[in-house]
C-alpha cells in the first residue's frame, strides 16, 4: 500500500492561508462612522475685524493655521453667541475652531 503525499500536500497549503491571514492592518485612522462624524478642533489666533451679534458671526484676520488653511481675513459662525459677548473690532484674539459636519464652528475665543 503507497501513501499518497496528499497529507503534506494539505499541511503546506494551510499553513500558507494562516500566514496570509495573520497580517496586521497597518492603518490608525479611524474608519467608517467614526471618521464620518469626526470633528477636528484646531487653535489659532487673530485680530477681529467684525463682530455681528444678530447673526453669530465673527470676521477674523486670521493667522496660518497648520491643517486647516493659511492665513486670511474672514467670517466664522460661532457656536454660541455668548462667545462674542466683549469682542470688538481690533481685538487680538485667540480661538478654537472646530471643522466637522456642517462646516466650521467657532466654539471659544479668548482676547490676547
Ligand atoms: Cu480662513
Amino acid at each position: 500500500m503507497n501513501t499518497p503525499p496528499i497529507k503534506g500536500l494539505i499541511m503546506t497549503l494551510s499553513l500558507g492561508l494562516l500566514s496570509a491571514c495573520s497580517t496586521q492592518p497597518k492603518n490608525s485612522q479611524p474608519e467608517g462612522p467614526a471618521a464620518a462624524v469626526q470633528t477636528r478642533a484646531y487653535q489659532a489666533v487673530g485680530i477681529v475685524k467684525g463682530v455681528d451679534t444678530k447673526t453669530t458671526v465673527i470676521e477674523i484676520d486670521h493667522e496660518d493655521i497648520p491643517g486647516l488653511m493659511p492665513a486670511m481675513q474672514m467670517q466664522f459662525h460661532v457656536k454660541d453667541k455668548a462667545i462674542l459677548e466683549g469682542l470688538a473690532t481690533g481685538d487680538h484674539v485667540a480661538f478654537t475652531v472646530e471643522n466637522g459636519v456642517g462646516g466650521m464652528k467657532i466654539t471659544a475665543i479668548q482676547k490676547k
